[in-house]
């Protein structure tokens, strides 16, 4: 039987912990999150941190406390944010794989992002990627419009396979200035994805409302999901998520409705050739 990836990305940089309290922010938040989260079937955490006042940092201070953390207290993969908040600048994005994390993530092309502009020039990507090769870190390549696959395909064939010879991404659909996160979209992607190298996997998340279409729509093409505060803050219409662990339970139940129960971490190390130790 095949499995389902789930990885779960419980803050993100955009939501204030004003508006939405059940936002994990402090490292004690986060790490209580990840264990709930691995215990219902999550196997890489995207993490983006916060300072002493919730607002989006890229400390390398943090950064390396979170890490060391999250492999000390659960088993989950520890992916880290490259792509911060939009106002990061790219010194502070590339610094932090200083943190030694087992993934980081590696945004392929510039983005409208709401009112914002979500900065990621190829000279950046390229850096980012080759970084990530010298350092035994495996990306996600984080896809946010259909030429952004095509950008993909030119990076590896420029500078080859990421660390481990794997290639995996994410289908980030609905951030309002990218692809939205509708059927046809997602089936343009799996076209697309076809030029890339044998056995590339994906997986998807639906920003908003588009997260249960998404959802469905990437486990029906054999796709792997993501889910998390850091892309969804509404349950269901009138209710605000309770918890990151309560949005991956209920991909664990669709995944497993379809035939295609959540992968076990360590399986989940061998397909994306995490590095041993
Ligand atoms: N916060 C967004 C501007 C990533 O983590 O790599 C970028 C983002 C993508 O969330
Ligand atoms: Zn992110």
């Amino acid at each position: 039987m095949t499995t389902t990836l789930i990885t779960v990305a419980p803050t993100g940089a955009e939501s204030r912990k004003s508006d939405v309290p059940a936002l994990p922010v402090t490292l004690a938040e986060l790490v209580t999150t990840a264990r709930e989260c691995a215990a219902v079937g999550a196997s890489v955490i995207h993490v983006h941190l916060r300072d002493d006042k919730a607002e989006p940092t890229l400390d390398l201070g943090r950064l390396k406390e979170a890490v060391a953390a999250l492999r000390a207290e659960t088993g989950l993969i520890v992916q880290l944010s490259s792509g911060g908040a939009v106002t990061d600048p790219e010194e502070d994005r590339l610094r932090v794989l200083d943190a030694e994390p087992d993934m980081a993530s590696c945004t392929m092309g510039t983005v409208n992002f709401g009112d914002d502009v979500f900065l990621n020039r190829w000279g950046f990507i390229v850096d980012l990627h080759t970084r990530m090769q010298e350092r035994a870190i495996v990306p996600e390549y984080e896809i946010f419009d259909l030429g952004q696959l095509a950008a993909l395909q030119r990076l590896l064939d420029r500078h080859g396979l990421p660390y481990g010879g794997h290639v995996h991404l994410d289908l980030v659909m609905g951030v309002p200035g990218g692809m939205p996160g509708t059927v046809p979209a997602l089936a343009a992607c799996l076209q697309a994805m076809r030029d890339l190298p044998e056995g590339a996997t994906f997986s998807a998340t639906g920003i908003g409302r588009s997260t249960l279409p998404v959802l469905l729509t990437s486990l029906a093409a054999g796709g792997h999901l993501r889910v998390g505060m850091e892309d969804t803050i509404t349950y269901a219409k009138g209710q605000p998520v309770e918890s990151n662990a309560q949005l991956v339970a209920r991909a664990a139940g669709f995944a497993r409705l379809a035939q295609r129960p959540p992968m076990p971490v360590a399986d989940a190390r061998e397909l994306l050739g995490i590095r041993h130790g």
